[in-house]
């Protein structure tokens, strides 16, 4: 086994270096980082942990996220480790390492909550920040539950989706990838006072989607709305929404439009692009983040890896800021 050479910044180990190793060859792990097992095995710990959930058992349209993880870690592969937009080096600033896969119930989806819960739980005892990469949306119920627990109260939301993702029952089953949110509030694990829904579009199945929607709390800026009002005035609103809360991003990858990520479960015209996605996010820095997931990457329904690179570089948004956050308490 040949020993493999890495970038070694600031006292922490980052990706395998592209410069005596090809990006193309070898493990992918999310953006070539180390594994949290080899990290753990040297006597280290990691600051943030980036985990898949491999699981598609509460889809109800299009499968296949089970095999998003894996394709956002093949996808990851170019990604670097300084980001200009933010000027800082995330995997230099904390140490970041992938975590693998959960091992979840791909049928029994009560058992597999129960186990993306008590997972959660087990990867943050040690205050690290989990980062998870799904999966379909049903997987954002248990990790809001482990981020509201670790938090000591309910967290702000920021949910990025083209649907609301609040409704109430599907087929009769109370835990599907269209119902967690409904299922957070009324576990009072997500802070009625700071939640919003970013980007969502599309047809309801009537007005009560709505009027539900806004009764349990959530505030809604349309993909419409990003259009017309601009990020810069977006950002505004969500940073004054949520202020020093702990708060969770939760990002459905539909909510960019299917020129931006054909490859996912419940497609919807009139997304917003990658790149608005992005300088939204890039907008949230210095927010009390305690935690991401970024779901519904299903790439037998990609091309050309359109979806599955915009899923890794959201993930590197995402690590970006909460690096940062880190860096500077
Ligand atoms: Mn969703």
């Amino acid at each position: 086994m040949l020993e493999t050479p890495r970038v070694i910044d600031n006292g922490n180990v980052g990706p395998v270096n592209s410069a005596l190793v090809p990006r193309y060859g070898g493990e992918a792990t999310y953006a070539l980082l180390p594994r949290l097992r080899d990290l753990e095995a040297e006597g280290r710990r990691a600051d943030i942990k980036v985990v898949g959930i491999p699981f598609d058992a509460g889809v109800s349209y299009r499968p296949g996220t089970r095999f998003g993880p894996g394709h956002i870690r093949q996808s990851s592969r170019l990604l670097r480790p300084y980001n200009p937009a933010t000027d800082t080096s995330p995997f230099a600033q904390v140490q970041v390492a992938d975590a693998g896969d959960m091992a979840v119930n791909p049928f029994n989806i009560g058992e597999a909550i129960a186990e993306i819960q008590k997972d959660a739980m087990a990867l943050t005892e040690d205050g690290a920040t989990l980062v998870t990469i799904g999966g379909d949306h049903t997987v954002a119920l248990p990790l809001l539950r482990a981020a509201s627990a670790r938090a000591g109260q309910p967290v702000a939301l920021l949910h990025f989706d083209a649907h609301l993702d609040t409704w109430d029952t599907y087929f009769g089953a109370d835990y599907t990838h269209g119902t967690p949110f409904r299922r957070a509030v009324e576990e009072g694990i997500i802070d009625t006072e700071a939640i919003c829904h970013v980007g969502t579009r599309g047809p309801l199945y009537g007005k009560k989607d709505l009027t539900d929607d806004e009764r349990m709390g959530f505030g809604i800026i349309t993909s419409a709305d990003i259009f017309r009002r601009g990020v810069g005035d977006v950002v505004t609103q969500l940073r004054e929404r949520v202020g020093e809360r702990p708060l969770y991003i939760s990002v459905d990858i539909d909510v960019l439009d299917p020129a931006h990520a054909p490859g996912t479960g419940t497609p919807e015209a009139g997304g917003m692009t990658s790149r608005e996605l992005l300088e939204i996010l890039r907008g949230l820095r210095g927010l009390n983040i305690v935690g991401a997931d970024i779901v519904e990457v299903s790439p037998g329904f990609d091309h050309a890896e359109l979806t599955g690179i915009a899923a890794s570089h959201v993930t590197y948004e995402l690590v970006t800021l909460i690096a940062d956050r880190l860096a500077h308490i």
